[in-house]
């Protein structure tokens, strides 16, 4: 098993620390990087990296064969991927926030929302058709972006969890 951890913000620590404490640890691999999550079979990190902007990064699971997946001038995050492992959701900061789903392997993106208010803190379902997302309050809406239901409405709900789904075996 690998233990990979995220440090708390910088604050107002030295730039040195800072840039430490963002380092993603990989056996004794340290990446520049932040926000990494394992795909669902354990062998690939998608992360985050900053070249200006913030883009999206896959690497194997011991650090090399690193990919950049986005290449743009939003601020792309928060990779999450699908439960199959096939696709990997992420935020797209134009001003607001907004939510993307790509293939693992960069192609094929889609802007599932592009409005003007903050999309954001999005939770695939565990079957990997739906996202429950925090839109001034919960939402949910189809993997395809549309089919957008409105659950509630307090700018106080926060961070959707979906309940895991019984093991069949
Ligand atoms: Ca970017
Ligand atoms: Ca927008
Ligand atoms: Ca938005």
């Amino acid at each position: 098993m690998q233990l990979l951890h995220r440090s708390p913000p910088c604050s107002d620590r030295p730039a040195a620390s800072c840039r430490a404490e963002r380092e993603i640890g990989v056996g004794r691999v340290l990446v520049d990087d932040w926000a990494p999550a394992f795909s669902p079979d354990g062998t690939k990190i998608a992360y985050v990296t900053n070249d200006g902007d913030r883009e999206i990064a896959v690497m194997a699971a011991d650090g090399t064969d690193v990919v950049q997946l986005t290449d743009n001038s939003t601020r792309d995050s928060l990779p999450k991927w699908s439960p199959d492992g096939t696709k990997i959701a992420y935020e797209i900061d134009d001003g607001d926030k907004e939510i993307g789903v790509m293939a693992a392997d960069g192609t094929d993106v889609v802007h599932l929302t592009d409005n003007s208010t903050h999309d954001t803190q999005f939770s695939w379902s565990p079957d990997g058709t739906r996202l429950a997302f925090v839109r001034a309050g919960i939402g949910v809406m189809n993997a395809t972006g549309n089919g957008i239901r409105r659950l509630t409405y307090s700018r106080d709900d926060r961070d959707p969890v979906w309940s895991p789904v019984p093991n069949s075996d």
